[in-house]
């Protein structure tokens, strides 16, 4: 056995026992482990200060009970956490996701990720993660407010603009934050940029709504002319129909690609055809408005077939945009899509892709751009929402969307500039490696914390 691989099992084992059962972590972990472990052994002053194992040890995790009453007065008692992983870059920053399936596991992922994510976005961030298995799915809008002031009466002792700055994420939007920001004015008795994804007539950024979605196709053109192709009469296959996965189709839509699919957990629609502009801007309304299911697209277009129970992944596609959730790709997928000749995977949701399917792309020069690097545009409008809160000022559509254009470019320039350079650019290894220097190197002069 080499001695990298010697190294990653015993890394591996050691944080395995110290954080048993959570295996979303451990996977989030092993990926970004994977790709620096060579850099790492090469530069004794990081692995002297056991940067690794420091930044793989969260800051502090609080956790706690948000009781809350249905419309029928029935009590109920779910989990609130919040994961503030690092903050040796700026202050903590990282969504809030609502879903019966956050547990511990699934938050040490995502504010793991988020230490990186930020730092490639060069904006003064550092990472976190928080939420609770509440699911909003089925609750009337009083429900989820109260769950939310709730939620806010106890983390708000623990977040500030300074501090600590959460955003949305899986089942967190508009609704949600403007919520939760109403109860921390009230219990804080201040206006303050506390959060982000704001309302546009309370401090909200313009584009911050569209930002990941925007962002994350901004980065697959980069990525395409990198290897000589481009975006336009590409067949795009995207999973979700979320924030994320709706801008991005767009997006997609407007630079002239063809995009087949959108799916919720009930299943997938396909516009064989490729969706228009009134078919996205019916999406829009059905999930932002009326929060209906994707199947609705079906009844109301004849040129729409919904596929119950399936997963788009076996439409034939140039690239596929996984933007609904983690491990929405593994081995199984990953050959399908290789088997139908996929060019590019662009990661819009947080570590869709398992380690197999990772290795799977890699092995079949597939071009595949991880989330941290392909979704920063979301945090990094979320980084020039707080900057205009401080300034007392906002910026124009076209200003921010120029801002994120070159973030994600240059974003795109750190991955190549880290990657080994070769025929085929590895984004994964390349993000990682850049986005973990960039928060070594003032861990390193900040001494023992
Ligand atoms: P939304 O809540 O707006 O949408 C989530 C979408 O994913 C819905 O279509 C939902 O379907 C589907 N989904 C969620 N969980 C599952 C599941 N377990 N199985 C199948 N489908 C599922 O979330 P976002 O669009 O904001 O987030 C999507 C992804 O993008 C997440 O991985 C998030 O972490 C990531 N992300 C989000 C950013 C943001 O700014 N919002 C920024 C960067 C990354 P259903 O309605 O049936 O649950
Ligand atoms: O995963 C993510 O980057 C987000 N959910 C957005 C975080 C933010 O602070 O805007």
């Amino acid at each position: 056995m080499s001695k990298i691989r010697k190294e990653l099992k015993s890394f591996m084992h050691g944080l395995k026992k110290r954080n048993p059962g959570e295996y979303e972590f451990h996977q989030a972990v092993e990926e970004v482990a994977e790709s620096i472990m060579p850099w790492y052994l090469a530069h004794d002053d990081y692995r002297d200060a056991q940067i690794l194992e420091r930044l793989t040890e969260p800051d502090r995790i609080v956790i706690f009970r948000v009781t809350w009453e249905t419309d029928n007065r029935e009590i109920r008692a779910n989990r609130g956490w919040r994961v503030q992983f690092n903050n040796a870059l700026g202050p903590y920053k990282g969504g809030l996701r609502f879903h019966p399936t956050v547990d511990q596991s699934v938050l040490k992922f995502l504010g793991f990720e988020q230490i990186f994510k930020n730092s490639l976005t060069g904006l003064p961030m550092g990472g976190a993660k928080g939420g609770s298995n509440f699911n909003p799915k089925g609750k009337s809008d009083r429900e989820v407010m109260r769950f939310c002031h709730s939620f806010m009466t106890e983390l708000h002792r623990h977040i500030g603009e300074d501090v600590d700055i959460p955003a949305g994420d899986i089942g967190v939007g508009t609704r949600e934050i403007s919520y939760l920001f109403g109860q921390y004015m009230r219990v804080e008795n201040r206006w303050t940029g506390v959060l982000t994804g704001k309302g546009s007539s309370f401090g909200g950024s313009a584009v911050r709504n569209e930002a990941t979605g925007y962002g994350c196709v901004y980065f697959l053109e980069e990525m395409l002319s990198k290897h000589n192709e481009d975006i336009v009469g590409k067949k795009i296959v995207i999973s979700g129909s979320g924030n994320v996965a709706r801008f991005a189709a767009e997006k997609a839509i407007d630079k002239g690609a063809k995009v087949l699919t959108l799916s919720d957990s009930d299943g997938f629609i396909e516009a064989k055809s490729g969706m228009t502009e009134g078919m996205l801007n019916f999406a829009h309304e059905l999930k932002e408005k009326k929060r209906g299911r994707i199947s609705e697209m079906a009844k109301k277009y004849k040129s729409i077939t919904f596929h119950k129970g399936k997963s788009p992944w076996g439409v034939k596609c140039d690239i596929a945009m996984p933007c609904a959730t983690q491990n929405e790709i593994d081995e199984k997928e990953a050959q399908l899509l290789c088997s139908n000749n996929v060019l590019a995977i662009c990661e819009g949701a947080n570590m869709p892709v398992t380690t197999i399917a990772t290795h799977i792309f890699n092995k079949n020069k597939i071009l595949h751009a991880p989330g941290k690097a392909a979704n920063a545009g979301g945090v990094a409008v979320s980084g020039l929402e707080l900057s205009q809160n401080e300034m007392r000022l906002s910026w124009s559509h076209e200003e921010v969307d120029e801002r994120l254009q070159k973030i994600m470019k240059d974003i795109h320039s750190r991955c190549v500039e880290y990657s080994d350079n070769s025929e085929i650019i590895n984004y994964v290894d390349g993000a990682n490696i850049a986005g973990f220097k960039k928060v070594a190197d003032p861990l390193l002069a900040y001494g023992l914390v």
